[in-house]
């Protein structure tokens, strides 16, 4: 028995081979521009492969990793992307050992298995080898070779890592770079960990960077929420993070906090961050309960700024209460318009609302939007009770024969209304919950 369980365990090391990237830390940083409304950035790093395989990097073909930059802040509460880099294609990589697991070389123009590479700020910033985003594929890390404007260079801020000098001067506000690695060569299982994060601040009037703390590796930027949200370094407990594994694609991220306004209100904020999912969002549907509000909404999208990834739309999405849900819709699927504003990869888009309502664990919908008649996705988050009786369905201030009627309708409609237990799931135990609420009625 012992021999076929450790055969089972080796047949499932072996599916794990292969290279496996990650950036173990972002060193240095420098400044470019100003341009107009916007300062430019460029961050150096440390990348090891820590899988038992060496990556190609052949500069003059798809065979080479690319990385990219975002910045991101913690602001009053909410966390938000403020700026975005084109893809840098990497070249001959250094074989060191800074990641100390012990690093075997293999030929020239590889990184070797336990090989570390870095690079400097200056280095990082050249705009000759910087492509747009909208032409990789985040999951699988393809592109086309010779990729759009390459040896294109312009002014300062011109595909490099830009945020609006307004952001940046916001002293309340914690800010976070992230780099984020891409390789066509890693296995899927190999492809969750290759964003990392630190956490820097600016100096006034010069707006250069200081990189503070360590490097958080292997963890996207929307885990400062969590790990910063009461301060540098001090973790808010009340950020719920879900990730979400769109099926045979990449990882989406959820993050959701509620705010005491102190008044009998309380502020709902949401953050969606795609760190590599080749179908985007498009959608973002909170269940509130029938007949109930939600008040005082705000989106916070990302700017496209450079010429080839501003073919991107730049379109708001829209927010309404219908039907139980406070949502918003970008109202626009992959068929539809194939550059309408979704959540790509290496976004993020923040949102928020108003509500009468204490907070509670329930099960949210992202829109897919490529999704290939696929549907949504769903993901754990804090958001308002249905209340204040939640059994009331209708929300009309008595319990009778329609609250039942209105929770079955829900139920058979797979609406997250229905879901009393808010796990996602439709179940007898939401019947059992429903009517024990039901006959115990309504204060
Ligand atoms: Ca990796
Ligand atoms: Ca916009
Ligand atoms: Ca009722
Ligand atoms: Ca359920």
């Amino acid at each position: 028995m012992r021999t076929i369980i450790m055969t089972l365990g080796i047949v499932a090391g072996t599916s794990l081979a292969g290279p496996d990237i990650i950036c173990s830390e972002i060193t240095t940083g420098q400044t470019y521009g100003a341009v107009g409304d916007y300062q430019a950035y460029s961050f150096g790093d440390t990348t090891c492969n820590i899988g038992d395989a060496a990556f190609t990097y052949n500069a003059i073909t798809p065979d080479h990793p690319v990385f990219t930059s975002s910045l991101y802040r913690i602001h009053e509460g909410r966390f938000e992307q403020i700026g975005m880099s084109f893809v840098s294609h990497t070249f001959f990589p250094l074989q060191g050992n800074a990641c100390g697991l012990g690093c075997s070389a293999g030929s020239p123009g590889m990184l070797g298995a336990g090989c570390s590479d870095s690079i400097g700020a200056g280095l990082a910033g050249g705009q000759s080898d910087m492509g747009p985003r909208i032409e990789i594929d985040p999951w699988t890390s393809d592109f086309p070779y010779p990729f759009s404007t390459i040896n294109q260079s312009g002014d300062a801020v011109y595909k490099r890592l830009k945020a609006r000098i307004a952001d940046l001067s916001e002293t309340s506000a914690l800010f976070f770079v992230e780099r984020q690695y891409m390789s066509n060569e890693e296995l899927p299982e190999a492809r969750g960990n290759n964003s990392s994060y630190r956490r820097v601040s600016f100096t006034p009037a010069s707006n250069s960077p200081q990189l503070q703390g360590t490097t958080f590796a292997q963890r996207p930027a929307i885990y400062t929420w969590q790990d910063h949200g009461l301060g540098a370094d001090m973790p808010d407990p009340d950020v719920m993070i879900s990730p979400v594994s769109l099926p045979g694609d990449g990882f989406v991220y959820v993050g959701s906090r509620a705010t005491d306004l102190g008044d009998g209100t309380w502020r709902y904020d949401y953050a969606v961050q795609n760190q590599n999912a080749a179908r985007g969002i498009n959608a973002l549907r909170i269940p509130i309960g029938f007949n109930r509000s939600a008040n005082d909404p705000m989106f916070h999208d990302i700017e496209y700024i450079d010429d080839v990834d501003n073919q991107i739309d730049g379109t708001d999405w829209g927010f309404s209460v219908v039907s139980g849900f406070a949502s918003w819709e970008l109202g626009d699927d992959f068929d539809s318009n194939p550059l309408a504003n979704a959540i790509r990869w290496g976004t993020a888009y923040s949102f928020s609302f108003i509500s009468t309502q204490p907070p509670t664990t329930k099960v949210a919908e992202l829109g897919v939007f490529d999704d290939d008649g696929s549907g949504h996705v769903i993901a754990s988050i804090v958001a308002p009770f249905s209340g204040p009786c939640r059994a009331d369905m209708n929300a009309d201030g008595t319990l009778n024969f329609f609250d039942i009627s209105t929770w079955i309708n829900a139920y058979t409609n797979g609406d997250l209304n229905a879901d009393f237990t808010g796990d996602g799931e439709f179940s007898f135990f939401d019947a059992s919950a429903f009517l024990n609420e039901y006959n115990a009625g309504c204060p």
